[in-house]
């Protein structure tokens, strides 16, 4: 009978925030089932000094373990190696990437003292899960203070290519780190194999039979988990109360008119200014649609310490104003961009009202808001997904329209195909597309990984 479940991540979901997002509800079923377990992870609070240890907070079985950052490890491992150097380099922006050795200092230290607390709160038999790019060194971090259980990792964004990790100054310091992990979960194959030929080119690494690799004395198995949602849920929310009345506010303002939906973080990696230039080409360019069709992008702010954020804010106010201005009536806007979040009820109801979903990110590790516009529809008027290449979800979504995001005029013919599908068309390709969400959902991706995770405890 295998022990508790212990999960690291940069942010958890502990009680009385407002982050009720399906990863949230996932990571907790999964350590409910197991009986109960840990969740570790920052409180969000940051000191001038270090001074208290780890807080719990115990919620029915799961205990929250939290920890602070001091200013200073705000500063240089959240907003410096983590948003600064590690974001825009796994998202293929190398000319966004700042490099500071005392950045990655504090990167290294975050990882240690939290690597280390956490390998206090373990024990024997317990198996340990982490996520994402701000904890990549932290499982040799806990193999360094002695933990020797099972211990896997998931990469939330993208691994690049092994020409574009490789301008990471602590590359090989950080594929050590990863290394140090049993199992190595990414999104697709493609993050896979690009891992796989980076150890290969760089390490001399040995690819065995069943996958697994053997690399600085030891082995890993890197895998593809594609992250799913939980489709009943979403399709129940999208017809539900707070999704109903959210369609009908917005339903009243649109009109009769086609409505075009876009929900994002504001983030340079969702492609969201070629977004909008692509919506006022296809104005440009089709004057049958100007005043028939609404383009609603809703995108809350993140990161807003990070001067890249601060400038796509400016410029995307730039470019909303701008379209507008060239095109709105007495009695339509064009474009309605409210830079702010909303409840998940709230958003299927509206991407169930909406004719077509736009998801173009230029690059991105799954993109959840793919499944949920897709889980969210009503399968007799179904919407149409108009979704990136550069997304994960494209490998296993390949009956939406699939566009390169940096092609506008590509971008803005495709609004238009979809805004005229006919229906047999829309409700063949949701049908097909609904069938990949549900195939490989929320359940399926725990499950999966912690089964892999599980088999390489016989290996201790
Ligand atoms: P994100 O970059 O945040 O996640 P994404 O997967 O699209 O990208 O969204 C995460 C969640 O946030 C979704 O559940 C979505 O509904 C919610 N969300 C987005 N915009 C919102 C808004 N305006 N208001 C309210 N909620 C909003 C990272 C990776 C992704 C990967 C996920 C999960 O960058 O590639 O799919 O982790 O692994």
């Amino acid at each position: 009978m295998p022990g508790r479940l212990i999960i690291a991540s940069n942010r958890t979901a502990v009680p009385g925030e407002p982050r009720a997002g399906g990863l949230a509800v996932a990571l907790s079923d999964a350590l409910e089932e197991r009986g109960g377990g840990v969740w570790f992870g920052w409180s969000g609070e940051t000191l001038v000094r270090e001074t208290r240890g780890v807080r719990i907070f115990a919620d029915n079985k799961i205990d929250f373990a939290l920890a602070d950052l001091t200013e200073d490890e705000y500063e240089g491992y959240y907003l410096g190696y983590a948003n600064r150097a590690l974001w825009p380099v796994f998202h293929y922006r190398i000319d966004l990437a700042h490099f500071s050795d005392g950045d990655f200092e504090a990167y290294e230290s975050v990882n240690r003292r939290f690597g280390r607390l956490l390998t206090q709160l373990t024990r024997k038999d317990d198996t340990v899960w982490v996520h994402d790019y701000h904890f990549l060194l932290m499982g040799q971090e806990m193999r360094a203070s002695g933990w020797d259980g099972p211990m896997g990792f998931f990469l939330h964004i993208p691994f690049p290519a092994p020409e574009v990790f490789t301008s990471l100054p602590q590359h090989q310091r950080l594929a050590r780190g990863l290394c140090s992990f049993d199992l190595v979960g990414f999104q697709t194959e493609r993050d896979t194999a690009n891992f796989t030929r980076y150890l290969v080119e760089t390490f001399d690494a040995e690819i065995l039979d069943d996958g697994r690799i053997s690399v600085f004395d030891r082995i890993v198995r890197p895998q593809t988990f594609s992250i799913g949602v939980d489709p009943d849920d979403l399709a129940d929310l999208s017809v539900g109360d707070e999704a109903t009345s959210a369609a009908k506010r917005l339903g009243r303002i649109i009109d009769q008119r086609a409505l075009v939906i876009g929900v994002d973080r504001m983030d340079y990696s969702k492609g969201l200014p070629q977004r909008m230039q692509a919506f006022g080409r296809m104005l440009d360019e089709n004057e049958a649609f100007r005043g028939h069709v609404s383009f609603l992008q809703i995108a809350p702010p993140s990161r807003e310490g990070v001067d890249a954020y601060q400038n796509l804010r400016e410029q995307l106010d730039q470019l909303a104003g701008q379209i507008n201005a060239d095109y709105a009536d007495l009695d339509w806007m064009p474009i309605r961009y409210l830079a702010r979040g909303y409840s998940r009820g709230t958003l299927t109801g509206l991407y169930r009202l909406a004719r077509v979903g736009l998801v173009t990110p230029l690059y991105d590790g799954m993109n959840l808001v793919a499944k949920e516009f897709v889980a969210a529809q009503d399968p007799e008027d179904p919407g149409v997904l108009i979704l990136s290449e550069f997304a994960g979800a494209a490998e296993q979504l390949r009956d939406a329209i699939l566009v390169n995001p940096h092609d506008i005029s590509a971008v803005s013919d495709s609004i238009r195909t979809a805004l005229t599908m006919p229906l047999d068309e829309r409700r063949d390709r949701w049908r097909l597309l609904n069938e990949k969400v549900r195939e490989k959902d929320i359940s399926w991706w725990r499950n999966t990984f912690l089964e892999e995770l599980e088999k390489t405890r016989s290996d201790y």
